[in-house]
C-alpha cells in the first residue's frame, strides 16, 4: 500500500517500522484503518495538503511516568504509568485507563488511536486518548489498590482537566478505582470537577455508565440484525470475558431473548448449555470482584463445563461476542466459528479479532461489527456524563438509556452509509471512514502552527 508521504518511506509498513518500531498492536490498528481510508485521502487535495495521514498516526503527546507506591508489607514497588493523548482535533482528550501487566506504549497507542475514531462516531465532541499502567491488580488488597491509585494520580493530575483530558475506566479499572483516583485528584487539586467519568452516582457520575458498553454492544447487534431482517430473540450467543463489558452484554442479550452459553476469563471458559440467567450473571459479578477469583468456581455454583486455559470459540452458536481483550480471536478460531455456522461476530472488546481472523470472516460473508462502533456506548455515556457535570445536573437512567440507544442507532446508520461494498455493508470500512472524515475535517480546518 503506497502512500503519498512527505517522507522517504515506500509504504505504510516501512513508515511504521521506522516511526514506531516494535509496536505490533499499534501497527495492526493503523494498518486496519488505513486500508479503508487511503482511497479517501488519495482523492482529497485538502487531506493530502494538510498531511492528515502522518498527523493521524503520530500521537499529539505521550506521557510516561514513574508510579512508586507502598504495598501491604511496607515494601516500595515501582510501576510505569502512561497517558497517550492521541488526537484532540474534535474535543478534549477522552479514553479509559487500563491496569494490566501487558500495558505498554504499543498497546496504549493502538487503544488511543482506535478511541479517536470511536469517539468521533459517537457524534460527541471528544478527542482520543488512553492510559494506564503495567500494574497487575490480581490478588492485591483493597488498601494496595487505593495506594496505587493515589500514587498514579499524583502524577496524572498535572495532565488532565475538564477541558484538557478526561480519563475513565478500562480493564481492571472500574467504579472502585475511579473512586480512589477521583478522591486523590480532589485532595491534590482542592477542586471538585469532572475530570473522570464512570464516577459513582453519589459524586457526579452518570446513571447507566456501568451498563453502557455492554448494553450498547447488544443495541448495535440488534440494529445490525434488524437491518438484515433478523433479531436477537432466540439466538445462541458465545461471550468471552467476565468483566464489565461481558457481563452487561450478557445481561442485555438475555433480556432481549437470547441464550448466552459462555463467559471466560484469563484462566479459561465456562460452557453453560442451559444459558445464563440474571442470577448467574449477578453471581459472576460478585465472585469476580473478589481479589484473584477465577471463573472456574462457576461450575461448582451452577454446573456446566469448565475448560481450563481455553477460549470459547469452539462452541456452536449464532453469534460470537469477544468482550475480553485484544487479539483473543485468531485465524483458527474464525475458521472454527465459520465451520460451526456463526452468523455474526460483534466486538465488545477493543481489537479482539486478529487481522487474519477478520479476513476469514469476510471471505465467508459473516457479519462483523468492529469494536470502535459496537463498543462505543461506554464512551458515549461518558460524553453524557461530561455534559451533566458541566450543567451541574444529572439525568435519570431511562433518559440516559434512550440517549444510548439513539447514539448506537446513529453509529449503525453511519456504518451503513459509509460501508457500502458490492451491495453489502462492510461495517469495519463504514466505521473507519465515518470516524475518519470528522477528525480529518477538523484537522484541516484548524491548520498547523
Ligand atoms: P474488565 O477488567 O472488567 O474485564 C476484563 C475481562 O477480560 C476479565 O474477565 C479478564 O479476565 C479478561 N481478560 C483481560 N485480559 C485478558 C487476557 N490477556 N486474556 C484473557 N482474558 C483476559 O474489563 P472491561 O470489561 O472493561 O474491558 C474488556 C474489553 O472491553 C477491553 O478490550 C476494553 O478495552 C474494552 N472496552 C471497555 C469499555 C468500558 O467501558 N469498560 C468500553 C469499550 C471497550 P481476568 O479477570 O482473569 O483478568
Ligand atoms: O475503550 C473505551 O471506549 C473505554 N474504555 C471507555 C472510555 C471512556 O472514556 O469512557
Amino acid at each position: 500500500m503506497s502512500f503519498s508521504l512527505s517522507t522517504h518511506h515506500e509504504n505504510l509498513q516501512a513508515f511504521l517500522n521506522d516511526r514506531a518500531p516494535h509496536q505490533p498492536e499499534f501497527h495492526q490498528a493503523v494498518e486496519e484503518v488505513m486500508a479503508d481510508i487511503k482511497p479517501i485521502i488519495d482523492q482529497s487535495e485538502p487531506y493530502k495538503k494538510a498531511n492528515v495521514f502522518e498527523r493521524l498516526v503520530e500521537p499529539e503527546r505521550v506521557i510516561s511516568f514513574q508510579v512508586a507506591w507502598q504495598n501491604d508489607a511496607g515494601a516500595v514497588e515501582v510501576n510505569r504509568g502512561y497517558r497517550v493523548q492521541f488526537n484532540g482535533a474534535i474535543g478534549a482528550y477522552k479514553g479509559g485507563l487500563r491496569f494490566h501487566p501487558t500495558v505498554n506504549p504499543s498497546v496504549l497507542k493502538f487503544l488511543a488511536f482506535e478511541q479517536t475514531f470511536k469517539n468521533a462516531l459517537t457524534g460527541l465532541p471528544m478527542g482520543g486518548a488512553k492510559g494506564g499502567s503495567d500494574f497487575d491488580p490480581t490478588g492485591r488488597s483493597d488498601a494496595e489498590i487505593m495506594r496505587f491509585c493515589t500514587a498514579f494520580m499524583q502524577e496524572l493530575h498535572r495532565h488532565i482537566g475538564p477541558d484538557i483530558d478526561v480519563p475513565a475506566g478500562d480493564i481492571n479499572v472500574g467504579a472502585r478505582e475511579i473512586g480512589y483516583l477521583f478522591g486523590a485528584y480532589r485532595r491534590i487539586q482542592g477542586k471538585f470537577e469532572g475530570i473522570l467519568t464512570g464516577k459513582g452516582e453519589a459524586f457526579a457520575g452518570s446513571a447507566m455508565r456501568t451498563e453502557a458498553t455492554g448494553y450498547g454492544v447488544m443495541y448495535f447487534l440488534s440494529d445490525m440484525l434488524k437491518s438484515h431482517d433478523d433479531s436477537i430473540d432466540g439466538k445462541t450467543i458465545i461471550i468471552s470475558g467476565a468483566g464489565n463489558v461481558a457481563t452487561y452484554a450478557a445481561e442485555k442479550a438475555v433480556a432481549l431473548g437470547a441464550k448466552v452459553i459462555s463467559l471466560s476469563d484469563s484462566s479459561g471458559f465456562v460452557y453453560d448449555a442451559d444459558g445464563l440467567t440474571q442470577e448467574k450473571i449477578d453471581w459472576v459479578r460478585a465472585h469476580k470482584a473478589k481479589a484473584g477469583a477465577s471463573l472456574a468456581a462457576y461450575v461448582d455454583a451452577f454446573g456446566g463445563k469448565w475448560a481450563k486455559g481455553e477460549t470459547p470459540w469452539s462452541l456452536k452458536a449464532d453469534i460470537a461476542a469477544p468482550c475480553a481483550t485484544q487479539n483473543e480471536l485468531g485465524k483458527q478460531d474464525a475458521k472454527t466459528l465459520a465451520k460451526n455456522g456463526i452468523k455474526a461476530v460483534i466486538e465488545g472488546a477493543n481489537m479482539p479479532t486478529t487481522a487474519d481472523a477478520k479476513k476469514v470472516l469476510s471471505d465467508k460473508d459473516i457479519l462483523f461489527a468492529p469494536g470502535k462502533a459496537a463498543n462505543a456506548g461506554g464512551v458515549a455515556v461518558s460524553g453524557l456524563e461530561i455534559s451533566q457535570n458541566r450543567q451541574r445536573q444529572s439525568s435519570g437512567p431511562d433518559e440516559v438509556d434512550n440517549a444510548l440507544q439513539n447514539i448506537m442507532s446513529d453509529i449503525h446508520a453511519s456504518c451503513v452509509a459509509e460501508g457500502q461494498k458490492d451491495g453489502k455493508v462492510d461495517y469495519a470500512k463504514g466505521a473507519n471512514i465515518a470516524g475518519f472524515r470528522k477528525v480529518a475535517d477538523a484537522m484541516v480546518a484548524q491548520g498547523v502552527g
